[in-house]
């Protein structure tokens, strides 16, 4: 059962874990925005057991503005699943999600909303795309930019940017997306794209201009992480999508 049952216009998820440096702007940054487009919007941060003051910060803030509200995860390393049980939580009109160190590019959902409106039902934000601009330390921008790559030769898809943080569904496009879901973390950012890629959803992407302010260095430990992350998770993607075509 959905724990709100009338319809909003607009609903923000953020998934969170460790975000004191970072949650309190971004949540004044899209309230301030989303103030003047909508009049029944949400803003929900979904947190995954925060050891930082996080959940305090956004309890604080849920009592002063009716608009936020805060939702606790199971476990930590859910943060597909977490966005998703986020939005499902909620009947909107529009399902938006953005990473919480992503807020200075919080006016950008008016771009995002603009090209919703023009008739797509997947927006995506993008870091790499014609017109962006992006600060990012290098190793890993080349890391993240040859798993573009390889996702697009894979798949075929056209999509420059998998990994951002940030996307805008129409309430059509996501509850197919909900309902064909099963990467359940970092993945499931790209998983979404390759359902509506497939489902020849209208799908765009909107550049941004950004720059990383989280890590300012890659170190070699972080860097195969990623790969360790995104190797295994590109062959179950592979063989869904490609193999089993079960979609
Ligand atoms: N719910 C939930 N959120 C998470 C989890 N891990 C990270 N997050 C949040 O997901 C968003 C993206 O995480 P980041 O750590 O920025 O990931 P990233 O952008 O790939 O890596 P950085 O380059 O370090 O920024 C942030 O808002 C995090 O707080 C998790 O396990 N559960
Ligand atoms: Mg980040």
């Amino acid at each position: 059962m959905r724990a709100v049952i009338h319809m909003l216009d607009f609903l923000l998820v953020i998934p969170t874990f460790n975000e004191e440096k970072f949650i309190k702007e971004m949540i004044s940054n899209s309230d301030r925005l989303l103030s003047k487009m909508y009049k029944n919007y949400k803003i929900v941060i979904i947190d995954a057991h925060s050891v930082d003051s996080t959940i305090d910060i956004v309890k604080d803030i849920s009592r002063r503005i009716q608009k936020v509200e805060i939702l606790e995860s199971g476990i930590r390393g859910k943060r597909g699943r977490d966005v998703l049980y986020g939005m499902r939580k909620f009947n909107s009109k529009l399902y938006c999600y953005m990473d919480a160190d992503l807020s200075p590019s919080v006016s950008y959902i008016k771009d995002l909303v603009r090209k919703q409106r023009s008739g797509y039902d997947v927006v995506l934000a993008s870091r790499y795309g014609l017109g962006s601009k992006l600060w990012r330390p290098p190793l890993r921008k080349a890391f993240s930019r040859a798993y573009n790559i390889m996702v697009n030769l894979i798949f075929g898809d056209k999509v420059t940017d998998h990994q951002c943080g940030f996307k805008l569904f129409s309430k059509k496009a996501f509850n197919e997306i909900y309902r064909d879901s099963e990467e359940d973390h970092w993945a499931w950012d790209t998983e979404a794209i390759l359902i509506a890629y497939y489902k020849k959803m209208k799908m765009c992407e909107v550049p941004i201009r950004w720059n990383e302010r989280r890590n300012r260095r890659t170190g070699i430990i972080r860097l195969l992480k990623d790969i360790c992350i995104f190797v295994p998770s590109l062959i179950r993607l592979f063989y869904r999508f490609r193999i089993s075509r079960s979609f």
